[in-house]
């Protein structure tokens, strides 16, 4: 059955991998799964039709035969557990992957996500410069404790699975503030994400997208 993900027609990074159907084109590319995309506009997002796929608005979705997904969580794990490659086959270490998934979504993604608005948004406010700090701060003590446990491994938990396609995809957020920078393991440990060849197709193949001419 043909899997079809949407995407932006025009990312706001131009391609830098940053928008979340690379995360999910990379889970398919790991998995050697064929995918097709539709592009939609930032108007088109928010028209009845796309809102059927996805109630928030938003990219990516995932459709394959009568199934429509949104949530890169939803999305992933379906892929990961339909699919072998992204999820060891032992049920207690599978569980642990999946908890990474978690993990990357629901405490690394949010300070970063409030790091990056608070620059993108609030730039202009008089007290941005006193909150820019603290809002770094929150971010700096999720990848503390995410540094110590990675520590001298290359994959958080064993062999390479979903999770730390999560955990690195959710890194790779900060590289523009720089702050990656500040924990040496995790800039490595995102480089080594980015260096798997199923990376290099999701990201060439959003990057033809946002570099296409017209
Ligand atoms: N929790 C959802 C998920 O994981 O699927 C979040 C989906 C989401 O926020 N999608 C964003 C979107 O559709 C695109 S990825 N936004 C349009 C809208 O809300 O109108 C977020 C994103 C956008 C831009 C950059 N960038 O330019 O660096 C990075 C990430």
């Amino acid at each position: 059955m043909t899997i079809t993900i949407t995407a932006f027609e025009r990312s706001p990074d131009r391609g830098m991998g940053l928008a979340r159907d690379t995360r999910v084109r990379w889970a398919l590319e790991e998995v050697g799964q064929p995918y097709e995309v539709r592009l939609v506009s930032f108007a088109a997002m928010k028209e009845p039709a796309h809102l059927k796929l996805h109630p928030f608005g938003k990219i990516p979705t995932y459709e394959e035969g009568d199934l429509v997904l949104f949530e890169t969580g939803s999305i992933i794990l379906h892929i990961a557990e339909h699919h072998p490659g992204l999820l060891p086959n032992d049920a207690n270490a599978r569980a642990r992957a999946i908890t990474w998934m978690f993990a990357a979504l629901n405490t690394v993604e949010p300070p970063i996500l409030e790091l990056a608005n608070a620059k993108l948004l609030e730039s202009d406010k008089p007290w941005s410069k006193e909150r820019l700090p603290l809002v770094a701060d929150r971010v700096r003590g999720p990848l503390k404790q995410l540094s110590a446990r990675l520590g001298e491994a290359d994959w958080l938990d064993g062999a390479f699975s979903a999770g730390d396609l999560m955990m690195v995809h959710v890194l790779q957020r900060l590289k523009p503030s720089g702050l990656l920078n500040e924990f040496p393991s995790l800039a490595a440990y995102v480089a080594r994400g980015e260096a798997r060849p199923a990376y290099k197709r999701a990201f060439a193949a959003q990057l033809e997208v946002n570099t296409r001419k017209g």
